[in-house]
């Protein structure tokens, strides 16, 4: 590991948000306001894109979006994290690739490299992912995967899939509001 460790400052990170049951929205907007309200300040958020499933085809529609945050929490603490705002968005791990209320995945924590049995950082498909690299490309198109030597904006040029990914013309209403500096 890198950084990201315990006492090492804030890092800026992205996650991306997916959800295909339910009401998808409110889901994606109670997740935002779920990760500023345990202190992972959300600095940005992407727009919102209706994608097709990958993997398990069989499924609805997902809405998917990035943020970008900023945390000085050590990246297990994190990863809780991310895992109770799933599990209190009515996430139920049944099915390792099914639909699901609320999925939380994080990308990128500032430079930091983890090969752990329990998280893989940076999140170890968002090259093949049109579904994450379009809504990322949107907040950071320059950003250098530090493993792959690739910016986000080459891996979404390359991407399969991409016309499985549209953009959602609603505004989220999540009330969201950037918090100032
Ligand atoms: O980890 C991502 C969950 N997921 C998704 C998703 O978020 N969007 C799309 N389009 N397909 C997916 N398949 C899985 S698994």
């Amino acid at each position: 590991m890198r950084n990201g460790m315990p006492g090492l400052g804030k890092q800026e990170g992205f996650i991306a948000l997916g959800s295909n049951l339910g009401d998808r929205e409110l889901y994606l907007a109670g997740a935002i306001r779920s990760l500023e309200e345990k202190g992972i300040r959300v600095l940005e958020q992407s727009p919102v894109y209706e994608t097709k499933a990958v993997g398990y085809l069989d499924q609805p529609d997902f809405l998917n979006m990035v943020v970008r945050f900023e945390s000085e929490l050590p990246v297990q603490e994190l990863l809780n994290k991310l895992l109770a705002i799933e599990a209190k968005h009515g996430r139920i791990r049944k099915t390792k690739w099914g639909p699901r209320t609320l999925d939380l995945d994080l990308l990128f924590y500032g430079k930091l490299i983890l090969d752990d049995p329990k998280l893989t950082v940076p999140h170890p498909r968002i090259q093949e992912r049109a579904f994450v690299l379009m809504p990322l490309q949107d907040l950071a198109p320059d950003l250098l995967h530090p493993l792959l030597g690739l910016t986000v904006k080459k891996m979404a040029e390359q991407v399969p899939g991409k016309e499985g990914v549209r953009r959602w013309e609603k505004p989220l209403e999540s009330g969201f509001v950037p918090t100032e500096n």
